[in-house]
């Protein structure tokens, strides 16, 4: 088990999202920007781009402080000596959470996706580093919302971190942090913005404002 951190922001980055700037641009903008943790999530790239590319954002990442996460598999996570890896409910079917383990070693950071609270509670006993909660607004990534009525009883019943995770901006993050997460991730509402340090700058305050109530 390694060290998740209790306060984040995760930005999750997709070329397909990113309004015709590179990934890579993205990252330089959100690790100078102080982002907590990057995730590669490249769906539309074969596993040698995603190997050079994962490299690069490694660099950068290390750089600048940040966590950087690989999406779905952790072969691609342990060849760029990311920190960890995140899995999807699915891709726990083709690499088992003790696979991935044995992969990327105890050091590094396994992450799941769950989507309700049946799938929650098993991975609370699962051995990761965080879990992931979502989609708690309308998101292009999923064709289903679970809203924030859940997220109060995830948080007193979570053992590790939880990100929250799924149409989150700047105007509806609130409504997140005031039912207690505290690791707040987003796509769009990030790589979208004109001035993404600037985007990081006003989540981060918000998230702040929560801590101190
Ligand atoms: N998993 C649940 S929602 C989601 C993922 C990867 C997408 C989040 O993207 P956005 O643009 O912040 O809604
Ligand atoms: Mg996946």
């Amino acid at each position: 088990m390694s060290n998740f951190p209790k306060n984040s922001l995760y930005l999750v980055s997709s070329e397909e999202y990113c309004k015709g700037k590179k990934t890579l641009d993205i990252a330089r903008e959100a690790v100078s920007g102080w982002i907590d943790v990057f995730q590669m999530r490249e769906k539309h790239k074969t596993k040698a781009e995603l190997i050079a590319l994962g490299k690069e954002l490694k660099q950068i990442c290390a750089e600048g402080g940040t966590i950087f996460i690989v999406n779905d598999d952790p072969r691609i996570a342990k060849e760029v000596e990311a920190d960890g890896v995140h899995l999807g409910q699915e891709d726990s079917e083709i690499f088992t959470l003790e696979e991935t383990r044995k992969i990327l070693g105890k050091d590094k950071i396994i992450g799941l996706s769950t989507h309700s609270i049946e799938q929650f509670e098993i991975a609370n006993q699962a051995d990761l580093d965080y879990i992931a909660f979502g989609p708690i607004f309308s998101t292009k990534t999923k064709d289903y919302t679970i809203g924030t009525r859940d997220i109060a009883q995830v948080m007193q019943i979570a053992k590790k971190p939880v990100v929250f995770i799924g149409g989150i901006t700047l105007e509806n993050v609130d409504q997140v942090l005031r039912e207690g997460a505290k690791n707040i991730a987003a796509i769009r509402s990030i790589v979208e913005a004109d001035d993404v340090g600037e985007r990081i700058t006003n989540f981060k305050l918000r998230m702040r404002n929560h801590q101190e109530d």
